[in-house]
């Protein structure tokens, strides 16, 4: 792939992913004015998980387009990152580990493309903000990623939230018990000072999965941008911010400046979320946004809740899985989030078990590695882990309910998950790997494989 500005790879800025899509097919264009209350999200539906992504180019009551479905095919991501689809959980913990073991800072220019304009005045209406689903609240931010710094060490963090437009120049930000951002939050609280945040709209998927890294991988006190510049194999690119200390992306569509003052609520939600469930209403942080940046012709990116969350905050959390099990179970070889699953509740391990017990270890370790897993299912390598039907013959044939089943219970969970109130609720772990050693009896029946190649077969069409 060919780079943009100053040699940067394609992928550390959406404007020439979108023209790499448009030159690879990948890009569907819709022309003709769309709402963006309800039927850009109805359009983009009819897209969802193909191998193209959506660009709404008129949108009713802003300038902006808007792009939607770069994370929604495993497929288009392969190409993207120019790398099998099945490939990419592995591609992704390499790329966290080199991080981990040789962090890549993050460079502040002095200017970039997301300073090109600042808005006179703060007024989100201008901004082409979607809402997706039938009972959505209103207009929702749901794919920029947020930077702020601790309050006391100073140190750089990133992560995506939900953000509900509440007015002119206010938004209200669901934040996850247990997030960082939270524990920032709570800081600048005791510090009785308001939190300063970036919010950056339009960006490449290194940064986004650096923001979507769990916290397991970069745990609080590392700077997780550094990941971006590890998938970009340049440092990413900053710039200073102008009311705070916190930076804004030099290569995001939209940068907007915002805070939190501690204590101060709105109500949010509800919103359709990845589990296809709404979220609950409460009151939530408040957020003032006091300026909005953006290029010359920026392009506003969203997330249809789905698919393109499984392929994004799923596959960091598969890759971290990976990583794990690798490092201490003999024998993983992949693992796959199942999509029926939301794309993070079930993990399915493959394992080439080598000593009785391990199949059990791999289970633990799995829900170690990565806290919203609600169920792990462990497979032998005889079984495409990616294919439910193989997965449920290996439970149906292999799993024994007595010695195979592993409940835990009153377990920290995602809140999002409705069989988790207040975050807490029970695992389940399956091991549906044949007995160790092996015995015949379990052995995969197979035909051997045959050409077709030269022989004279007639395949009817079906009338
Ligand atoms: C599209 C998308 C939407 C997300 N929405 C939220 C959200 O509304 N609230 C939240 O706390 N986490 C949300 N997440 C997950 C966090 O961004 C993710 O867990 C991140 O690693 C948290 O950062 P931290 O480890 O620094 O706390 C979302 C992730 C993605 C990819
Ligand atoms: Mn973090």
């Amino acid at each position: 792939m060919t780079g943009n500005r100053s040699g940067l790879p394609v992928i550390a800025d959406l404007g020439a992913i979108i023209d790499w899509l448009d030159r690879k097919g990948r890009l569907v264009r819709v022309r003709s004015e769309v709402d963006p209350a309800h039927q850009l999200a109805g359009i983009a539906a009819k897209f969802e998980r193909g191998p193209r992504a959506v660009l709404f180019e008129k949108v009713k009551g802003s300038r902006f387009p808007v792009f939607t479905g770069l994370y929604w095919s495993r497929e288009l991501l392969g190409d993207l990152f120019d790398r099998p689809a099945t490939t990419l959980p592995q591609y992704v913990a390499e790329c966290i580990r080199d991080w981990q073991q040789k962090p890549m800072a993050p460079a502040v220019a002095k200017t970039g493309p997301v300073l090109q304009v600042t808005e006179p005045e703060v007024d989100l209406s201008v901004l082409p903000v979607p809402t997706h689903a039938e009972l959505d609240a209103g207009p929702y931010f749901d794919a920029a990623v947020v930077i702020t710094k601790d309050p006391e060490t100073g140190i750089r963090n990133t992560s995506i939230q939900r953000f509900l437009v509440v007015g002119k120049d206010r938004l209200a930000i669901n934040i996850d018990a247990g997030r960082h951002l939270e524990i920032c939050l709570a800081k600048a609280a005791a510090r009785g000072e308001p939190l300063p945040f970036t919010l950056n709209v339009g960006v490449g998927p290194g940064l986004h999965f650096a923001a979507a890294t769990p916290a397991e991988a970069a745990p609080m006190g590392t700077d997780e941008l550094g990941i971006a510049s590890r998938f970009h194999g340049a440092p990413l690119e900053l710039v200073a911010g102008t009311t705070s200390k916190v930076e804004m992306v030099a290569d995001a569509m939209f940068a907007l400046e915002c805070e939190m003052v501690p204590g101060e609520l709105h109500e949010e939600g509800p919103f359709a979320e990845v589990t296809g469930y709404y979220a609950t209403v409460a009151p939530r942080p408040l957020v003032r946004v006091k300026k909005i940046h953006r290029r010359h012709q920026p392009v506003f990116q969203t997330i249809i809740s789905g698919g393109e969350v499984f392929n994004s905050v799923g596959l960091l959390g598969e890759a971290n899985v990976l990583a794990l099990l690798q490092k201490q179970v003999p024998g993983v070889k992949d693992v796959y989030f199942s999509h029926g699953g939301c794309g993070f509740y079930h993990a399915v391990v493959q394992i080439a078990q080598k000593r009785a017990g391990w199949a059990k270890q791999a289970l633990m370790a799995a829900f170690a590695a990565f806290p919203p897993l609600k169920m792990v299912t462990v497979v032998d390598d005889d079984v495409d882990i990616r294919n439910p039907g193989d997965v449920e013959w290996a439970m149906a044939t292999r799993l024994d309910p007595k010695r195979g089943i592993l409940v835990i219970e009153n377990v920290f969970g995602h809140g999002l998950n409705p069989t988790f109130t207040d975050y807490l609720g029970s695992k389940v772990g399956f091991d549906a790997t044949r007995p160790f050693p092996h015995t015949p009896n379990f052995t995969r029946a197979r035909v051997k494989p045959a050409s077709l190649d030269g022989l004279d077969i007639d395949v009817p069409e079906i009338r």
